[in-house]
């Protein structure tokens, strides 16, 4: 796990987490201005609050007043809090996710791996050199060949599979549309049961796994490092060791631990269990 950071560090950060994803850093930008509005109500409202107390007190008004306050500052407030928080929509949380939408990395430019979710464990499978996944079906699933691997298909040969808990990707130095970045990570999410969800705080992302789809997510890791894996869903009564080790490593590092995999098992269909 990361180190925990100095606290200059963290108040560079808004004492958001670690952050190792590209995105990440316009998420934290979101909610430290919803941070802000929510600051400014609250310190409005609670002085509001405060005047009214004083304003209104028994012994100051003797007698109810049945009119009430006629002045308009409370429905202006109601107005600009309502400018506000659609500036936040509109300008900001919208463009935020089409741009995740529209920039969906290629399969060619990216890392892709294949994430199934169970109670209450996680397991990865690699497309190996030739970069296609063997075929999986879900009735072939057993102690064995956990993620239901189908054995005469060719694709498959070279695929493997991460041991339970353990996923890993690579950080890639690339150039995409001419700048300098790292190889985007795709990937595709399901489960073999119930409900999941891939929580990586440090990515900045989460997303169900669903039995029956395959959901895939993308982001791009901009640090080496071993990140938490949790599971963002109540799935059981095991839902709290539902935990994983999400290493990002040197392109080096990804390739030995790639190989001692599938030296290990001596070919697919490959189980560490
Ligand atoms: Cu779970």
């Amino acid at each position: 796990m990361q180190p925990n950071p100095s606290f200059l560090d963290q108040l560079k950060q808004g004492f958001m987490p670690i952050l190792a994803s590209e995105h990440g850093k316009d998420v934290d930008h979101f909610i430290l201005l919803i941070h802000w509005l929510m600051a400014a109500l609250f310190v409005g409202w609670f002085g509001y609050f405060c005047y009214t107390l004083f304003r209104f007190r028994a012994s100051a008004n003797p007698k109810a007043d049945y009119v009430g306050a006629k002045g308009k500052l409370a429905n202006n407030a109601e107005i600009a809090v309502v400018i506000v928080e659609a500036i936040l929509l509109i300008g900001f949380a919208i463009p935020l996710w089409a741009k995740a939408v529209e920039k969906y990395p290629a399969d060619k430019d990216a890392t892709v791996i294949r994430l199934i979710a169970e109670q209450f464990s996680w397991q990865a499978r690699y497309p190996g050199k030739d970069g296609v996944f063997g075929k999986q079906e879900m009735k072939l699933i057993s102690d064995k060949n956990p993620l239901g691997y189908v054995e005469s298909d060719p694709a498959g040969k070279d695929d493997v599979n991460s041991p339970p808990k353990d996923i890993h990707v690579p950080l890639q130095p690339v150039k995409l549309e001419g700048r300098d970045t790292f190889k985007p990570v795709i990937i595709h999410l399901t489960s073999k049961d119930v409900i999941h969800s891939f929580k990586v705080t440090a990515m900045r992302m989460t997303q169900d796994c669903i039995p029956g789809m395959s959901i895939p997510v993308h982001f791009t890791p901009t640090k080496v490092g071993k990140f938490s894996l949790t599971c963002a869903q109540l799935c059981g009564n095991g839902h709290a060791s539902m935990n994983a080790m999400f290493t990002v490593d040197t392109p080096e590092e990804f390739e030995k631990w790639i190989a001692e995999k599938t030296s290990k098992a001596g070919g697919a269909p490959q189980s560490f269990e």
